[in-house]
């Protein structure tokens, strides 16, 4: 079987970001059947979303993988889960330490439940594009037909629907 290219993300706003990017790095290059080709820096980022949360770093990596899809999601779960409790405060549901999204898994659509590839909102980030263009800038979304790259430098000027028609660069 040939290996699939897959694009992550990872973001990490409580306790030791860059230690938590670099051990699921890790982590992911451990994976049976997977090896991480290129890391981004790990950029700090301002938080989107809810507000009153600290700084982000995120980073994005691109993976040789021999899993699917749906076996690489689930092993990046089991990552985030290893890492993604706060277990000092003893709360059931505690501050996540890490992100991991799959952003793009070869030229894949994909619509299931629980998995959705391309990430819905990924060509929306900049803390998704400006880390991923530096690992994989003329890698080609597969649901906007655009590079990375060419999303980085126009996402100001996209539409803020998912999957907006897009123009070519
Ligand atoms: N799921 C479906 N498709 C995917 C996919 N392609 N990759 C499902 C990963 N997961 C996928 O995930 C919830 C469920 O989505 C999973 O169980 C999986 O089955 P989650 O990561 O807990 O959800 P989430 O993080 O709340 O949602 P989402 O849309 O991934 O949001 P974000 O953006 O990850 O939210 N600001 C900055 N600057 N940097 C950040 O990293 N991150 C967030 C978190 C908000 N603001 C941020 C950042
Ligand atoms: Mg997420």
């Amino acid at each position: 079987m040939t290996p699939a290219t897959a694009y992550i993300g990872l973001g990490s706003n409580v306790g030791d970001r860059a230690a938590a990017i670099r051990s699921a790095v890790a982590a992911l290059d451990e994976l049976q059947g997977a090896k991480v080709l290129s890391v981004s820096d790990s950029i700090e980022t301002i938080p989107e979303g809810p507000t009153g949360q600290d700084r982000y770093l995120n980073a994005a990596v691109v993976l040789e993988c021999r899993l699917s899809p749906r076996q690489l999601l689930e092993a990046m779960l089991a990552i985030e889960a290893a890492h993604g409790r706060d277990r000092s405060t003893g709360k059931r549901w505690g501050p996540r330490r890490l992100d991991l999204d799959l952003l793009m898994y070869n030229d894949r659509i994909i619509d299931e439940p629980g998995l959705t590839v391309p990430h819905p909102r990924m060509h929306l980030r900049s803390f998704v594009l400006a880390p991923l263009a530096q690992v994989a800038p003329r890698a080609v979304h597969p649901g906007l037909d655009l590079t990375i790259e060419c999303l980085r430098d126009h996402l100001a000027a996209l539409p803020t629907a998912e999957y907006p028609q897009a123009e070519p660069c």
